[in-house]
């Protein structure tokens, strides 16, 4: 079996509707990932166990999702040597704890934090750190940001066949 370039870790599968959308754009990207439930709080045993393996698998960056008092990211950053994004998770609180407890890592243990629920900027991310070393990714990543551009072209395209008496373009 492949080995995966990036794991995708949530604290439940509850967190699966957001966290889905990392595993959408790495799939886009033709980036091999996993995806995992693991809990800081309820299963933390298993967190250590796959933070302390995750390097010697393969995987180059670590993407975890959670909700409420969310160790998970911080947990597994304080284990490998590997980079972690964090994705806070709007459970409860519109995600506002969740955000505070993954950004407000001690200095030393950092956890690269996406906004609330930012899980496609996390796989975003993930790709970007990957396409550092890979030719092929990094030339998938610029026809898709190319794209992105686009659509702004179309949205000022639009926005100027709306006419207001006093509006000047
Ligand atoms: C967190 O608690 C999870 O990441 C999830 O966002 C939240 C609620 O989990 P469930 O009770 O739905 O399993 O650990």
């Amino acid at each position: 079996m492949t080995s995966p370039k990036v794991s995708i870790i949530m604290g439940s599968t509850s967190d699966l509707p957001v966290m889905r959308k990392a595993a959408d754009f790495l799939n886009s990207m033709e980036v091999h990932f996993e995806m995992l439930a693991l809990s800081a709080h309820r299963t933390p045993d298993e967190v250590a166990d796959f933070a302390r393996d995750a390097a010697s698998r393969g995987v180059k960056v670590i993407i975890a999702g959670a909700g409420m008092a969310a160790a998970l990211p911080g947990v597994i950053a304080a284990i490998t040597p590997l980079p972690v994004i964090g994705v806070p998770l709007s459970a409860t609180l519109q995600g506002q704890d969740a955000l505070l407890s993954i950004a407000q890592m001690p200095p030393g243990i950092p956890v690269a934090t996406t906004g609330i629920d930012g899980a496609m900027n996390a796989a975003v991310l993930a790709t970007r750190i990957l396409a550092l070393s890979d030719a092929a990714l990094s030339q998938r990543y610029d026809n898709w940001r190319a794209e992105l551009g686009k659509k702004i072209v179309k949205a000022n395209h639009d926005l100027s066949e709306i006419a207001y008496d006093f509006k000047t373009n």
